[in-house]
């Protein structure tokens, strides 16, 4: 319990990891592979993905092929799904959530899901369990006409 504790107030003061550790790309077969680890760490009290919440951007060809890996790191259910815009429920694209996403994935589940990124802009990667979009649990996805894949933490300075 204490030793709990001491890991918890250790990572609270943590930066967040580097971005481009969640990214894989393989430019031959125009396909990314992001990992979201939901709950990553303390930050925004767990509601964050990959230790981030709000400002991180990924950026995707138009085109291309995208495979997220979702894993939850718990105590309590999420999920990820890319969405038009704050405060939408259904996928931007046809297949890109987790299953039932507004009921989520437990605590240490990882579930996997591919979509094919076919129209240009700016949407989300949120989870769509209740109230943790609003709590900042959230990514920008943008869908680019041309242009490399990349990832970039808009706070970093
Ligand atoms: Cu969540």
């Amino acid at each position: 319990m204490i030793a709990g504790a001491a890991v918890a107030l250790s990572l609270a003061g943590q930066a967040p990891p580097p971005p481009r550790k969640f990214l894989a790309v393989d430019a031959h077969r125009h396909r990314v592979t992001i990992t979201l680890i939901a709950s990553y760490d303390d930050a925004n009290g767990g509601f964050n993905f990959d230790g981030y919440s709000r400002f991180l951007l990924w950026t995707v060809p138009k085109g291309w092929t995208v495979r997220v890996v979702c894993r939850n790191r718990g105590p309590l259910r999420h999920s990820c799904a890319a969405v038009d815009n704050a405060g939408s429920t259904k996928p931007a694209f046809r297949g890109a959530s987790t299953p039932q996403p507004r009921v989520g994935l437990e605590a240490g589940h990882t579930a996997r899901f591919t979509f094919r990124a076919s129209k240009k802009g700016v949407y989300r990667f949120a989870c769509l369990v209740r109230g943790h979009e609003e709590a900042r649990m959230w990514d920008v996805l943008k869908i680019t006409r041309g242009g490399k894949p990349s990832v970039v933490d808009l706070q970093a300075k």
